[in-house]
């Protein structure tokens, strides 16, 4: 609980920061978008990573002023990138039921003059379960931004199919805990390669996570995922560093 304490302050006293994690269009082998990922850095206890925050944010409701901290902070460091790479940002459920969040994001893309569709906005399958019908409302009004939408750690939730029936993704994002074992494991390899079709006949894109080897961004390639984002691809970067040229590793 002390925890919740210093992370009153820490907003205020720039203890934040965002890293950005590159996601590869796996057709061209360029770097696509970039995920922001939120860290603290805590004055006594050293860096600290969300796992261990995030629950006490959304728990506490700091995650609204934490939250839109994180949406300005990545909008505003992508428009000094070099390359107009999409920003991806993680939304908590919490947030979603925030009636303030369209306008934040608003003046935080109109501010910075960025490309709406160069943000993109990742939510759970929790957020969905949690009072859906409000939160589907939710995403048609951001997506009436022009931002897109993504679903992350698909298939780590409930009902997930029913999910892709009530609203259009742009983009699902496949669960690393099936990646990371689709090549040992013929049940996740089968998940992974008819989440990929199903995607793509629904017309949305996918983006494996967890991406630790060539031989799984191979595998992926091959089935005709079109992203993929993982420590095989890069790790996390500085925000001066996420703009460096795009590269394909294999
Ligand atoms: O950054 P890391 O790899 O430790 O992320 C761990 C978890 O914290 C992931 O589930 C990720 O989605 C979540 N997370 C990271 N950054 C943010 C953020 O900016 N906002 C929210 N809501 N969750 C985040
Ligand atoms: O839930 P979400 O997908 O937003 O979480 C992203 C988290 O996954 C971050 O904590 C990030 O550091 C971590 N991550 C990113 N790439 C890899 C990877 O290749 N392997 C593992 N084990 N973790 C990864
Ligand atoms: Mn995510
Ligand atoms: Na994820």
């Amino acid at each position: 609980r002390d925890l919740e304490l210093d992370m009153r302050t820490a907003i205020t006293e720039g203890q934040f920061r965002l890293v950005y994690q590159p996601q590869i269009n796996l057709r061209t082998g360029a770097w696509a978008g970039k995920e922001a990922l939120v860290r603290w850095e805590h004055p006594t206890r050293g860096a600290i990573l969300p796992g261990e925050f995030i629950d006490i944010a959304e728990e506490t409701g700091l995650i609204i002023p934490l939250g839109e901290w994180i949406i300005r902070q990545a909008i505003h460091e992508a428009v000094t990138w070099e390359e107009p790479h999409r920003i991806a940002i993680n939304l908590s459920p919490i947030q979603m039921r925030n009636p303030n969040l369209v306008g934040v994001l608003t003046s935080a893309i109109i501010n910075a003059q960025i490309d709406p569709q160069r943000v993109e906005i990742e939510i759970t399958e929790s957020a969905l379960m949690q009072d859906s019908e409000s939160n589907v409302e939710m995403l048609h009004r951001l997506r009436e931004l022009g931002v897109r939408i993504a679903l992350d750690d698909f298939g780590t939730g409930y009902s997930s199919l029913n999910y892709l029936r009530a609203f259009p993704f742009d983009k699902i994002k496949i669960d690393r805990c099936f990646v990371s074992e689709m090549l040992d494991r013929s049940d996740c390899q089968a998940i992974v390669r008819n989440v990929v079709m199903l995607a793509r006949a629904l017309g949305m894109e996918t983006t494996a996570e967890g991406v630790e080897t060539q031989e799984q961004y191979d595998w992926l390639k091959r089935h005709g995922c079109t992203e993929a984002q993982g420590y095989y691809i890069s790790r996390p970067l500085e925000s001066s560093r996420a703009s460096e040229p795009s590269r394909d590793p294999s």
